[in-house]
């Protein structure tokens, strides 16, 4: 057994302990292929050309940026997996239907590599994934079977649930990913903000809310990249992050399919919630695959206490 105040007594890989899960063979497999891919997205950060798309290197080779790159890699790799019939990914914004017969497969929609500019600035970015059943891309969130992301900070991280908790694994020397929280879990109250946007464009109701969080003592914690943002108001568990309608951009600028979904699955699992101020995250039915939506997601007091302010006239 591996279990020891929330971290592990021994080495379990992803694997191993997805196979412990009582998950079909077909969602091991799609996990495991994801997590392969992200070693390959991890080389390209580490080493791969900053160059500008359009542009040519030395031998008259045509630069690709690493949000194309990584795009590729993931989707090649979903493609040739056997176990998936749909995918649509952030940077293309298209349906690519692999499988007319979805029995048994799934529907995955990701963003290769959010924060795709931050890696210029040495920060850190990260993969999120959302995984439903059957063909269909535009439904509630809350219809996922599975979500994940993959972090890559100074170590790389992938964090994934499948709807029986939250658990985060480390990648290790061999690039193998070894578990190191099971069962992350939330406190209904923050003491960390991570804001996004202008602050000159946000709305008088979503200034309440930053003023409510700062005079209850939270900390701004705020780097840019959403999945490291993330990452840190879920391990932290006492944190709460924030992208506004503003406005000139009332619906935000994060994806509800590509980005937000995923992470309030996530965080929905770990005991906090998400909402984009008068509706669940993970109910919003998307009417197209682009949608945007604002985003208070974290600890659930704070995020039922943003939804209120919102409301508030
Ligand atoms: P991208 O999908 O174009 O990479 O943009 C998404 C990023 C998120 O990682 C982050 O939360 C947000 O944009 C930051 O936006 P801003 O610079 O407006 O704070
Ligand atoms: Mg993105």
């Amino acid at each position: 057994m591996y279990k020891e105040a929330g971290k592990t007594k021994f080495q379990i890989d992803l694997r191993q302990h997805l196979r412990s899960q009582n998950l079909s063979g077909n969602f091991i497999h799609l996990v495991c292929e994801i997590a392969e891919a992200s070693k390959y997205v991890v080389n390209s950060i580490r080493t791969g050309d900053l160059g500008v798309a359009g542009t040519s290197n030395l031998y008259g080779e045509e630069h690709v940026t690493l949000d194309v790159l990584s795009d590729r890699i993931m989707q090649k790799r979903l493609l040739h997996s056997g176990v998936v019939s749909t995918i649509a990914s952030e940077k293309t914004d298209e349906i690519v239907t692999i499988s007319s017969n979805p029995q048994g497969l799934f529907s995955v929609v990701y963003d290769s590599l959010d924060g795709a500019s931050l890696v210029e600035l040495n920060l850190a970015v990260g993969t999120i994934v959302g995984i439903y059943q059957g063909n269909d891309l535009l439904q509630p969130g809350r219809n996922m079977v599975g979500a994940m992301y993959i972090l890559y900070g100074p170590r790389v991280s992938l964090v994934y649930s499948a709807g029986k908790g939250v658990f985060e694994f480390t990648m290790n020397q061999l690039m193998e990913f070894n578990l190191t929280r099971e069962h992350i879990s939330m406190s209904p109250s923050a003491n960390i903000y991570s804001p996004g946007g202008l602050r000159a464009k946000y709305s008088p109701q979503h200034d309440r809310v930053i003023n409510y969080l700062e005079d209850k003592g939270a900390k701004l914690r705020y780097s840019g990249g959403f999945v490291a943002d993330i990452n840190q108001v879920l391990l932290k568990g006492k944190g709460i992050f924030m992208y506004p309608g503003l406005q000139d951009a009332p619906q935000g600028k994060l994806r509800l399919i590509f980005e937000l979904n995923p992470m309030a699955f996530l965080v929905e699992q770990a005991g906090g919630a998400a909402t984009n101020g008068v509706t669940p995250i993970l109910d919003i039915v998307p009417e197209v695959l682009d949608q945007r939506a604002p985003i208070y997601i974290g600890c659930r007091e704070d995020v039922e206490k943003a939804a209120e302010l919102l409301g508030a006239g």
